[in-house]
């Protein structure tokens, strides 16, 4: 079984890559998706696609989750008996956990596809805010994806390819809008890796609620247009599945771009995360009771 990790930061374009990329997969694929927050989206938003996915909401796979990673991907080796099995940790699972649970495994020769938002990429790196979570995502990275480079000015998108070329000069690196490549990349590297024991954490603030009711589609994206200007506290990304007035909707929210799309399917539950900081949970309580 090849086995690829898709790795990046919250909202880099991960599970996007993942829906683009697919085509390029042989043979019978499975993506094992761990999403921040009790209330997993990436996963319905990739079966609504028609692709296999097993989800692992509710905590971090690189930390608490390590023991229920490897029954799911035992699980998943039995159930499915796949060709190629993509993994998407969470936006803040570190690669050296999720690398060190494969080893627990016995498991080797993965591939680690590694995306950054270039838009935001050099702030986020300078500012510190990720930790040694960078670093270790970047030097573990096989393939490195430039992405966003339609949001990205010029000089963002060459001080992003300057810092990752000192860190990793030997990843191969693509630009690339919607995480699109036009080639199959998903081969096998081997490549001695440097996994960090002392892991490399950060914590934000989760926030994700179930909502009962029909939504009116007016009223939700104004609210998305709130959380987007801070009314809710400082969050930087936010997902939600919503059955509307108008149908069922995705919207999506990553460090301050905003995207509304109809959802292909019914959505059984309409739900909303948030992550960030000093998130106003109380507030968002009310909000929707
Ligand atoms: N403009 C633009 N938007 C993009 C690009 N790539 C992804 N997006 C959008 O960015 C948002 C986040 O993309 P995802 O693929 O969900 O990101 P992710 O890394 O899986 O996010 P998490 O799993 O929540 O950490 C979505 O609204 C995407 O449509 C891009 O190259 N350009
Ligand atoms: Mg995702």
């Amino acid at each position: 079984m090849d086995i690829t990790i898709v790795s990046g930061l919250l909202g880099a374009g991960k599970t996007t890559f993942i829906h683009h990329n697919m085509k390029h997969c042989k043979g019978k694929t499975v993506v094992l998706v761990n999403d921040f927050g009790d209330a997993g989206i990436d996963g319905e938003v990739l079966s609504s696609e028609g692709i296999e996915s097993v989800e692992l909401p509710s905590g971090c796979i690189c930390c608490t989750l390590k023991d229920d990673l490897i029954s799911t991907i035992k699980k998943i080796q039995d159930d499915f008996r796949p060709d190629h099995l993509i993994i998407e940790p969470s936006g803040i699972a570190s690669p050296s956990g999720v690398l060190d649970t494969l080893r627990a495994m016995h498991i080797k020769g993965e591939t680690v596809v590694g995306i950054v938002d270039s838009s935001e990429f050099p702030h986020l790196y300078e500012s510190r805010m990720y930790g040694p979570y960078v670093e270790d995502q970047i030097r573990n990275s096989d393939i490195i994806l430039i992405n966003k480079i339609d949001l990205a000015e010029m000089h963002m998108i060459e001080k992003t390819i300057t810092i990752i070329e000192q860190m990793n000069p030997e990843a191969l690196l693509f630009r690339t809008v919607h995480s699109a490549i036009d080639r199959p990349m998903l081969h096998v590297f081997e490549k001695e890796r440097i996994i960090a024991k002392d892991g490399s954490f950060f914590s934000f603030d989760t926030f994700s609620l179930f909502i009962p009711d029909t939504r009116s589609f007016d009223s939700f994206n104004r609210f998305f247009q709130d959380v987007a200007e801070g009314t809710f506290g400082s969050v930087v990304r936010a997902k939600a599945l919503v059955q509307t007035d108008q149908g069922p909707y995705r919207f999506d929210l990553s460090y301050g771009h905003t995207g509304i799309m109809p959802f292909a399917g019914p959505i059984a539950e309409s739900r909303v995360v948030l992550i960030g900081s000093h998130i106003k949970k109380e507030t968002l309580k009310k909000f929707f009771a």
